[in-house]
């Protein structure tokens, strides 16, 4: 158990007549197991976000996500989720530090937060506010991991913890292995003191100061996309790269190992991440590990039914199909039923799943496959043959 955050502050700023006897009973909920803090705050727009978030685009670091960026001015200002809202409770659920199953070549590694149903719990907690405000006779509108907040930025003003280089939102003594989410209230609540630190000081201090001169998740991230402290190019991280349109990026092809889902290196080598708490969470429908040769044989159907909860670019299981041939590619795995699959592929009408199986052949060093009078003519496995690695 996890004491609140937030709970009610002595000198907080008040907001006409804050009803002191509800907050007492909104920031109880921060007893709840998993839940791992919580906090009351304003809901002013996100001037800050919105500022560095708009910078990020015209830098092109967004490496074309929507998102938060899609329309910044709405997913940094809290009233877009409820105009009539006076404050905004925040939560974050921690979700397990540990859940991997023992890796293998004949399988696929899921994120820990999508190997867990740690949105639903989270989402659980936020109706269980939403029901104590109705109770009171006021609107609660949870909002979580969806385009119209900034959960972050909302939960940094709570006073939930702090902007670590990784960009992730860390709890002191948990760590950053939590998903955020917020209720927005037309109560009007007695707001956190963090609130107002918040305001006073910029990102970059409050990352100094808590991070200190660790700097592991710049150096170990696996492609470079924390390109500065806090600052990440959303064109090199894995975890967008899963989900882009089109082809995935040669140069990122090997660093993506067996990754299937999420990227969560920049956590693991966390140090203050040692400390986060043992949460029992239900395994989601993937679990941690899911199996290659299933994703490549599964149909339309069958597949979504899986991991339809995965941000996958316009819905397309293609793009599943395709992420899977990149992990296959380096599996190392040269047995029967892996030749088969990649042989499958290559017959695929899909120029881009031929593109990709082409690049897994050569990674696994089949060229006898792309050498076939069947293939070598495609112009995808004609361009695999001719390229030269300039490195
Ligand atoms: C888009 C998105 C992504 C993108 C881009 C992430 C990014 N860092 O920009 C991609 C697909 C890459 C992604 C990956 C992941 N995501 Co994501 N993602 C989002 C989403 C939808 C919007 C985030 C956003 O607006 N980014 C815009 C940029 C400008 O904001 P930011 O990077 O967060 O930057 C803030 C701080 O870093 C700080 N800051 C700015 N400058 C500086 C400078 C310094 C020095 C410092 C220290 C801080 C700092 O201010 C910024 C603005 O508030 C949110 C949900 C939501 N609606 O908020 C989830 C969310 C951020 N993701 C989440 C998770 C769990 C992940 C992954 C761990 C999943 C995984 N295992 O793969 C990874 C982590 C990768 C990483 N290092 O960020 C959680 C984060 C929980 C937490 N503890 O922070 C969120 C909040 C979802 C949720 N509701 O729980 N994600
Ligand atoms: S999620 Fe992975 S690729 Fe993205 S910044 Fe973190 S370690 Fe790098
Ligand atoms: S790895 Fe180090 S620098 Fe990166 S977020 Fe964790 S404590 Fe901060």
């Amino acid at each position: 158990m996890n004491e609140p955050v937030s709970s009610r502050p002595s000198s907080g700023t008040h907001v006409g007549e804050p009803d002191s006897s509800l907050e007492d009973e909104l920031l109880s909920v921060g007893d709840i197991d998993g839940v791992a803090a919580i906090g009351i705050c304003g809901v002013e727009p996100l001037t800050q976000s919105l500022e560095i978030i708009e910078k990020r685009k015209d830098a092109g670091l967004h490496g074309g996500m929507n998102f938060t960026y899609r329309n910044p001015v709405r997913s940094t200002d809290p009233r877009t989720g409820l105009p009539s809202a006076q404050s905004a409770i925040v939560v974050a659920h921690s979700y397990s530090p540990a859940t991997s199953e023992a890796s293998d070549a004949d399988s696929a590694r899921v994120a820990r937060y999508a190997a867990q149903d740690a949105y639903r719990r989270l989402r659980d907690v936020l109706d269980l506010i939403r029901s104590k405000l109705t109770a009171r006779g006021y609107r609660g509108v949870p909002v979580a991991d969806s385009n119209a907040l900034v959960d972050r930025a909302m939960a940094h003003r709570a006073g939930l913890g702090w902007f670590g280089k990784n960009t992730n939102l860390l709890v002191p003594g948990v760590g950053s292995w939590v998903v955020l989410g917020t209720v927005l209230t037309d109560a009007k609540l007695t707001k956190s003191t963090r609130d107002q630190l918040a305001q006073n000081q910029s990102a970059q201090d409050q990352s100094a100061g808590q991070c200190g001169r660790c700097d592991r998740c710049l150096t170990e991230c696996p492609t470079g996309a924390l390109i500065e402290p806090g600052v990440l190019d959303a064109g090199r991280c894995l975890s967008w790269l899963l989900q882009i349109e089109g082809s995935f990026p040669r140069q990122f092809r090997e660093a993506l190992g067996d990754r299937i889902y999420g990227c969560d290196d920049c956590q693991e080598v966390c140090p203050p991440n040692r400390s986060a708490p043992e949460v029992v969470i239900e395994l989601s429908s993937t679990g941690s590990r899911v199996n290659l040769e299933w994703l490549l044989t599964a149909g339309d159907s069958e597949l979504m039914a899986e991991v339809g909860g995965w941000y996958i670019p316009n819905r397309e299981p293609r793009y599943v199909r395709r992420n899977a041939l990149v992990v296959l590619g380096n599996s190392g795995r040269s047995d029967k039923p892996a030749v088969d699959l990649v042989r499958a592929y290559l017959e695929s009408p899909d120029t881009m799943l031929v593109e990709h199986a082409a690049w897994t052949a050569r990674r696994l060093g089949l060229f006898e496959l792309l050498e076939l009078p069947d293939f070598r003519d495609h112009p995808a496995v004609k361009a695999e043959l001719a390229f030269r690695d300039p490195r």
